[in-house]
């Protein structure tokens, strides 16, 4: 069985996500071979460095229960969202998951998924995509990870508030995937079936390319009071609401 979740914006402000996330990966996850984490896990992730806070219990726990999760056995996959795209190497080897390019194929016995978090598809969103070809780029991102933790932990607040604005004068239309690119992304990858999170939009569509009917997943985010987990029982998905 394979398990998928996405878009927890995990934050100390928000302790029901997290208390939601430590239960799910003590528990129902337990009983995965794979849990696949397709971004956003994080409000905001500054920079690995943020492991070295002793303050940051927050951050300490959520990696604990992730390197215990993969020590029993789960093997867990983390792909970048828009927040948390400076995950790297260091969160991956104490929270013992692999980190996942974007789009990433999943090739079952049965089936075939293709894995992405979804920003990528929201080609409508200019000014976001400029921003997300930015700060993917290698060099900005060393630049912005030579500055001290503090000042990149200010930084964020401050996209964050500035994201939050701009998307108030932006059509909900432009915040979702565009669909010509969504079938092409879907042809480019085998009319595989794609799971993706990123909109907030939960829902399952079926998109036909080239007389093909092919299944988008879309992931919920979560809430302090209930999360979402999708999953593959080798059959079919099925979807999986978590209290
Ligand atoms: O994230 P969300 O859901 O609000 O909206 C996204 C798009 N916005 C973003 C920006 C992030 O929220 C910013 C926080 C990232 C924290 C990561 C760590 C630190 C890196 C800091 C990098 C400067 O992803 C939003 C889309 C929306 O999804 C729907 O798809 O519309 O895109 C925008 O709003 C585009 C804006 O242009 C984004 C501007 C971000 C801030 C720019 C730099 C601020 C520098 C401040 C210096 C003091
Ligand atoms: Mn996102």
């Amino acid at each position: 069985m394979i398990l998928f979740i996405s878009d927890l914006h995990l934050a100390p402000e928000a302790p029901g996500a997290t208390r939601l996330l430590l239960d799910f990966l003590a528990g129902r996850a337990r009983a995965a071979e794979q849990l696949f984490i397709l971004g956003d896990l994080f409000e905001a992730w500054p920079g690995d460095d943020c492991l070295d806070d002793p303050d940051d219990r927050f951050v300490s726990a959520i990696v604990e229960a992730l390197r215990e999760l993969s020590a029993a056995g789960v093997a867990v996959s983390v792909m970048h969202g828009n927040r948390d795209f400076l995950l790297g190497d260091r969160f991956s080897a104490s929270s013992g998951a692999r980190l996942l390019p974007d789009p990433y194929l999943l090739s079952l016995p049965t089936w075939q998924f293709v894995l992405s978090h979804g920003d990528a598809l929201c080609t409508d969103d200019g000014d976001y995509q400029a921003f997300r070809a930015q700060v993917r780029q290698a060099a900005w991102q060393s630049s912005f990870l030579s500055r001290p933790l503090a000042e990149r932990r200010a930084i964020a607040m401050a996209a964050r508030q500035k994201s939050e604005s701009a998307k108030r004068d932006k059509a909900p239309s432009l915040m979702d995937v565009n669909p010509a690119a969504t079938d092409d992304f879907l042809r480019q990858n085998g009319y595989a079936s794609l799971i993706h999170g990123h909109t907030h939009r939960p829902a399952t569509h079926d998109h036909l390319v080239d007389g093909i009917h092919v299944e988008r997943w879309v992931l919920s985010d979560w809430r302090e009071t209930a999360g979402e987990c999708l999953c593959w029982n080798g059959e079919e998905l099925v979807r999986e609401v978590l209290h």
